[in-house]
């Protein structure tokens, strides 16, 4: 049986709640294109959430990786392109680390590309009325670390795919004023982004990115 690696990330930062944890836990046992998907929770603390990655990742043995990690203050559902070899932490993780210009990997290169069809899942999205973007950095936190830990774990192979989706607040947790997306779109949303990765291997070619 073929299965997908979902993972979220537990709430951090002070909040009783992460999106990324709550839609993995929805997803966790489904279908997807023939997949079986299997959820896992990961720490917000660097370095414990890699190890637990990797961890995961030796049990399951996945076919497809995707990870994901809240936004707050993002609008759109936003699969990352790039994961940077930087930990800069704005904030303590929720071990109280708080790592400043600190290279992941000492072997690794400057950044991975994510191998999902980020294109093709920004256009399904888009083309349910659902609001999605591709993202250009994933930040320095730990849901960087974790997307630059998991591309380093997947070099020099072809056939597991793996990347990041970072996804807005649940409405519940949005200041006021501030975009959020309810849970039932979020996890509608995911199983699309999944069943994308899997059926998609060659990702399509559309104009994107800022202009600033
Ligand atoms: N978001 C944070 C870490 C965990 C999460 O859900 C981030 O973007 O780095």
């Amino acid at each position: 049986m073929k299965t997908i690696l979902l993972t979220g990330f537990e709430p951090f930062g002070g909040e009783t709640l992460n999106p990324s944890a709550e839609i993995a836990r929805q997803l966790h046992g489904t279908m997807i294109a023939g997949h079986t998907v299997v959820s896992a929770l990961l720490p917000c603390v660097f370095g414990a959430a890699r190890a637990e990655l990797k961890k995961q990742i030796r049990t399951t043995r996945p076919a497809l990786i995707i990870c994901l990690g809240q936004a707050g203050g993002r609008a759109d559902i936003t699969p990352e392109r790039v994961a940077l070899n930087l930990d800069d932490a704005r904030i303590p993780d929720n071990g109280g680390q708080q790592p400043v210009d600190a290279v992941i990997s000492r072997q690794g290169p400057v950044a991975y590309w994510s191998t999902l069809p980020i294109k093709a899942i920004v256009r399904a999205l888009q083309q349910r009325g659902l609001p999605s973007s591709v993202s250009q950095t994933a930040g320095t936190f730990v849901c960087n670390h974790v997307f630059y830990s998991l591309m380093h774990e997947l070099r020099g192979q072809k056939k597991i795919r793996g990347g990041f989706i970072h996804v807005p607040w649940l409405p519940e947790q949005a200041p006021a004023g501030q975009p959020s997306l309810t849970l039932a779109v979020l996890t509608s949303a995911l199983a699309v982004a999944l069943e994308t990765a899997v059926k998609v291997r060659r990702d399509v070619r559309l104009p994107g990115g800022a202009t600033h």
